[in-house]
């Protein structure tokens, strides 16, 4: 039943599957606030405010009724947007319904065959959506027809009419939601462990995989300083523990080094924000070495995040990076090895001439340079160069819904948890079984190599007997492991990252394994299994296996711990890894061992909530990773 059939329409912005503030609605509604007139604000009900989850959208729709639906379109909520839009049309149909967000197709076919698919959208906006917003609720306040404005798509009367996607010259002029309190009920209602900042809008590369490397606006346009100062100190006052920035090359501005000094000068006055996570400039030069030095020393970054996606030359070029290439990253690496930085790289899995070998070998170097790694799918997204038609035909590109795997039949059997129909799933280059593997193979890596439960043991037979991780993980892969019964249920877990497919599997075994102290038997099996496929000197490997143990934490382990064990395995590693020595094993003498739990990994039964999960969660602090980072969430918000 609806309460109350107002005067004034109901303005209601929607960012469904949001985990923060959605500030891209945020800056559409304060824009509005700002420069409608009063008579027009007259007009309008904001109390709906911002909606990120459907309970809280059914409520205020029986509470409000009709009125102005802003729909914030992105990957992860566009089905939920669209099936609910459709609801809301039928019960409301004098609804205005408007979308807007990266979802939204910026050129003129697809604009219009998104609206004419979708025929219960009223208008679509394309890209930067304040001046188009303002614009159509101005005339849709005083019944004006849409004719001209900017950056739309509309029908009427049965034609559609296409305004192309004008970008924002003059950002200056938009106001920052955060401090015009638009988010404050939002942040009464919601646990806030995140915000997204932008200091700066646009990307001057053209990544044929990404959005921003389309747009139309290849300029990098800056904030005022005054408003970021002002929405740091927001941010501390608020006691938020997360920045992300949005930008797209972080440090590219001298001026990015003032906004870091200012973000750890915050951190100091509040003890907030605890970690800042951005996309720094891809040419890792002083500007960008100095945010990572101070922002390093204040406690906000733990590591250094490469977006690599690929080393294959063949694709780089394909995609527009060729420039991003090998080189260029061993020279980031090492300055971040001077500063003492642990480094996780992202991987796409999936982009145009990708093959199996390529796949390998981008792990394989990762291992190589002891880097963290996160593995994402390749998602075509609307306005992508690879998401069009000329691009998906010329490197056969298919996706999960023209494949055998979007069938739970077929699913069942391989043993994936359902694919996204958008998600690359074969290409020229690679086929849909090969790409199956490799999906497999990312699983595998991260469990083994991820949480590091057979790293240090991997690098050993690497070094001593040339098995890489790779052909070693790909082995644990193909081979029949019912000989191994707890190295077979780790190998079939399937708990790979989040923005991955996941293989479905027992996810559970990994915490009852830390829950119960299973590591024994675990290692038993890794140990049989080794002496069953290669030719190893069975003592050396005995010694490397109750290392391997002895760093694993484990319910209520009583710790610090320390033990003394025949070879210097730390140092060993940390020679090679560095570059400075490469000997055997036995050449090292004996170690003490020391484990201790910052992260008190140890006093939880289940999986901690971390918030940068790129490394491990159950390894414990030793000479092997002293560099143990991040927090648990709900340490924080206790
Ligand atoms: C922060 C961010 C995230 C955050 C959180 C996102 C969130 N919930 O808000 C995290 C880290 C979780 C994330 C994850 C992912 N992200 Co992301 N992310 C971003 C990023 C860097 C900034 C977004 C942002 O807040 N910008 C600032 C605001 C002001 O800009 P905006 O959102 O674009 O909003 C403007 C317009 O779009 C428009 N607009 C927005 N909403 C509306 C609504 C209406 C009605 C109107 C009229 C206009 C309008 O007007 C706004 C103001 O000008 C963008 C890249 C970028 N710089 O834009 C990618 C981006 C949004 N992400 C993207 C992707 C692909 C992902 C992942 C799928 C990546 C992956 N493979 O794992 C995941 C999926 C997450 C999930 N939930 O499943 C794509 C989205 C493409 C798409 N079509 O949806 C983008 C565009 C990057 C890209 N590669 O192209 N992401
Ligand atoms: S991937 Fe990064 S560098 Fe490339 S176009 Fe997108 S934002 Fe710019």
């Amino acid at each position: 039943m609806i309460e109350l059939v107002a005067a004034k329409k109901p303005v209601y912005a929607i960012h469904m599957n949001c985990d923060r503030p959605p500030i891209g609605l945020g800056m559409i509604i304060s824009y509005l606030k700002k420069n409608l007139s009063q008579k027009e604000m007259d007009l309008l009900d904001f109390s709906p405010g911002y909606i990120v989850d459907m309970d809280d959208l059914e409520s205020k729709v029986e509470k409000y009724g009709c009125g102005i639906f802003f729909f914030s379109t992105y990957l992860w909520n566009v089905s939920i947007h669209l099936e609910y839009s459709v609801k809301l049309k039928k019960r409301f149909n004098n609804s205005l319904i408007i979308y807007g967000g990266p979802f939204v197709p910026r050129d003129e076919l697809s604009a219009i065959k998104f609206i004419s698919d979708n025929p219960y959208i009223d208008i679509l906006i394309h890209g930067e959506g304040e001046d188009a917003s303002l614009s159509v609720i101005k005339r849709y306040l005083s019944q004006d027809n849409y004719e001209n404005i900017d950056s739309i798509t509309y029908c009427k009367n049965g034609q559609f009419f296409y305004n192309g996607a004008k970008s924002i010259d003059d950002i200056q002029k938009l106001p920052s939601p955060y401090l015009t309190g638009e988010f404050d009920a939002y942040l009464g209602l919601h646990d806030t462990q995140v915000v997204t900042l932008e200091t700066t809008r646009g990307c001057p590369y053209k990544c044929a995989f990404c959005d921003w490397g389309q747009s139309t606006n290849q300029k990098i346009r800056e904030f005022g300083m005054e408003k970021i100062y002002k929405e740091l100190e927001w941010v501390g006052m608020n006691k938020i523990p997360i920045i992300e920035l949005s930008d797209s090359n972080f440090g590219i501005l001298k001026r990015d080094v003032q906004v870091a000094e200012y973000i750890c000068k915050i951190k100091q006055k509040y003890g907030y924000p605890k970690e800042i996570c951005a996309n720094f400039a891809k040419n890792i030069h002083d500007n960008v070495i100095s945010i990572i030095e101070m922002t390093k020393d204040a406690g906000l970054v733990s590591q250094a995040i490469l977006s690599i996606q690929t080393l294959n030359p063949e694709t780089l070029n394909i995609i527009g990076r060729k420039n991003l290439n090998e080189e260029h990253y061993k020279k980031s690496l090492e300055r971040f090895r001077e500063l003492d930085l642990p480094v996780t790289i992202e991987l796409m899995l999936g982009l145009p001439g990708c093959t199996v070998q390529s796949f390998k070998n981008d792990l394989q170097w990762a291992c190589d340079f002891n880097l963290g790694v996160y593995v994402h799918s390749t998602i075509l997204i609307p306005n992508t160069q690879i998401a069009s038609e000329s691009f998906k035909s010329k490197y056969k590109i298919l996706t999960a819904a023209e494949s055998n795997l979007t069938n739970p039949e077929n699913l069942k059997k391989v043993g994936l948890k359902s694919i996204k129909d958008n998600q690359v799933v074969s290409l020229e280059s690679i086929s849909q079984d090969e790409f199956i593997k490799m999906m497999k193979l990312t699983s595998v890596f991260h469990i083994f190599y991820g949480e590091s439960i057979i790293k240090y043991l991997m690098f050993y037979l690497n070094n001593e007997y040339g098995i890489t991780q790779i052909d070693f993980l790909y082995g644990l892969q193909e081979n029949d492991l019912t000989e191994y019964p707890l190295l077979l249920k780790f190998r079939d877990m399937g708990d790979a990252p989040a923005s991955t497919i996941a293989f479905s599997g027992d996810e559970d075994v990994l915490w009852e394994t830390v829950r119960e102290n299973r590591w024994s038997i675990f290692y038993d099996d890794v140990k049989k299994y080794i002496l069953a496929h290669y030719e190893v000197l069975e003592e050396e490997l005995e010694v490397v296996l109750e290392i391997q143990k002895f760093v694993m934490g484990y319910y209520n382990r009583a710790l610090p711990d320390s033990r003394e064990f025949e070879y210097n395995l730390p140092l060993y590693f940390k020679n090679i890894i560095s570059g400075k020595e490469k000997k055997k094993l036995v050449e090292y003498g004996r170690c003490v061992l020391k484990v201790t739990d910052p992260l008190n990994i140890c006093t939880k039964s289940i999986k901690p909530d971390y918030y940068e999960p790129h490394h491990g969660h159950i390894e414990l602090s030793s000479q092997l990773n002293d560099l143990r980072f991040g927090f648990d969430l709900n340490d924080v918000k206790n």
